[in-house]
């Protein structure tokens, strides 16, 4: 890339303040998201699913991050207190929470326009030209320069990331859109029940990924517009969007892998299946998601915690993890456990035997137990003997829920524990 080039991309990240919707509820999650909203959601061993965007915001040059908080945050905000707090507003860096309720009127925020909207004296005071809006709930790598440069190029007042997804998984679950040969979008409609499919493949339509960049006076204008509207239900995908798309330039981003070799990856894990799915595909060899590129780092808070350990058992019983992801802290004592992903401060004892399985931290698997396909929330403690993920009426007769899938989620309430564990 030639130095001009570079300096056309630097001064639009420099320019740009990142909003971050980290709001949602993710109810089709369940009871794992009962204490903690979606974007705090442990993902992949070490990290929490906010974790993503963020460091994406970060590894693209955007600085200036605002973090919209409100369903159960408590969760999500220590995490980024402890994880993100460092930012030096003296270098022009920040990570900003902000909470809903802060002015304007006594309403949390409405829909994700509002929680924008309510946020407007905070960002004029950044003076971006660019306002990136930018859902928490996903997972993915992105370099965010390639959309601002997209942006900024075709001369958009608005642009929308999109990707090519089955018409099957977008209906009734996302923003879909119609495109020119320009990549103008010339129709969009919110999560319609049955999507619109593209010209050449009657399999595949345009889904929005919930991540937009609008000039900031723009924006402005539009959000403002938005609220003497009686009828609005102050969304994007409901009421911006498609409001603006006739008489404004609003283009679609097609996002493609911001890295050479590996495909783009996008994950909604909203559903406890897809949290499990995504969770179990970082144990090929070779994942879709690539966690191990120094070049791109996720980053995350992190304790200061000792090595994974694997020991013989006082009856010499081998304690062994293999086609798994082990994290800090963990002990694996005279147990078998196979194609896991185990995060911080998880404790397996002899004799227990756990298989496919997604494993939050501090969790304490004692003996004799047989585990198969399930997700046990952080903190639970299970009594020794317990058998998980073998016979689905068993475990809904513990109070275990089963998936559709067939995953077994295991939390502490389910298992009457108390709330306090830290
Ligand atoms: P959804 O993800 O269903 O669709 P929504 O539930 O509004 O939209 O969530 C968008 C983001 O905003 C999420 O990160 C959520 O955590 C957060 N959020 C939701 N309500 C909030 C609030 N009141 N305050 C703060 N944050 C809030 C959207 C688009 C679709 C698109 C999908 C892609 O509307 O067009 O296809 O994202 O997932
Ligand atoms: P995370 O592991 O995501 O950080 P925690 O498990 O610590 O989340 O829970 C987040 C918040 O919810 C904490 O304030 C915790 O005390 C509270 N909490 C967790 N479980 C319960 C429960 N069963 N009843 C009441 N509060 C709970």
């Amino acid at each position: 890339m030639s130095n001009s080039s570079l300096r056309f991309i630097s001064n639009l990240t420099r320019d740009t303040y990142a909003l971050i919707l980290a709001g949602g509820r993710g109810s089709r999650l369940h009871e794992l998201t009962d204490w903690r909203a979606k974007p705090a959601l442990y993902f992949g061993g070490k990290f929490r699913i906010i974790d993503f965007p963020l460091s994406n915001c970060i590894n693209s040059g955007i600085r200036r991050v605002g973090v919209v908080t409100q369903y159960k945050s408590h969760s999500l905000i220590r995490h980024i207190m402890r994880g993100w707090g460092h930012f030096k507003k003296e270098l022009g860096e920040s990570v900003e929470i902000l909470p809903a309720s802060q002015r304007y009127s006594d309403n949390w925020y409405q829909g994700t326009a509002d929680a924008v909207f309510q946020n407007i004296d905070i960002i004029r005071h950044e003076l971006p030209r660019y306002v990136m809006v930018l859902s928490g709930d996903h997972v993915y790598r992105m370099d965010y320069a390639g959309l601002l440069a997209a942006h900024a190029e075709s001369g958009a007042d608005m642009t929308v990331s999109c990707m090519e997804v089955p018409v099957a998984e977008a209906a009734n679950a996302f923003g879909v859109m119609e495109v020119d040969t320009s990549n103008r979008i010339l129709g969009f409609e919110e999560k319609p029940a049955h999507p619109k499919s593209l010209p050449d493949n009657p399999e595949l339509c345009l889904a929005s990924m919930g991540n937009y960049v609008f000039n900031t006076d723009f924006l402005f204008d539009q959000l403002k517009r938005d609220a003497q509207n009686a009828e609005s239900q102050r969304d994007f995908g409901k009421d911006i969007i498609p409001s603006i798309i006739e008489n404004h330039q609003v283009y679609a981003y097609p996002f493609r892998s911001s890295f050479p070799n590996e495909p783009a990856y996008w994950r909604d894990v909203g559903t406890l299946d897809s949290f499990w799915t995504a969770n179990m595909e970082l144990l090929s060899p070779t994942p879709a998601l690539n966690l191990y590129d120094a070049k791109w780092p996720i980053w995350t808070y992190q304790e200061q915690l000792p090595p994974a350990k694997f020991v013989f058992d006082d009856d010499g019983r081998r304690g062994m993890a293999v086609d798994s992801v082990v994290s800090s802290g963990c002990i694996i004592s005279g147990a078998s456990v196979r194609r896991c992903v185990l995060f911080n401060e998880v404790r397996v004892c002899s004799y227990s035997v756990v298989e496919d399985t997604v494993i939050l931290p501090d969790v304490v698997v004692l003996r004799n137990c047989r585990i198969r396909k399930a997700i046990i929330d952080r903190g639970c403690i299970i009594p020794e003997g317990m058998e998980i993920g073998y016979n689905h009426e068993h475990d809904r007769a513990k109070g275990f829920r089963v998936s559709e899938g067939g995953v077994v989620l295991v939390t502490r309430d389910m298992l009457g524990l108390p709330v306090g564990y830290e």
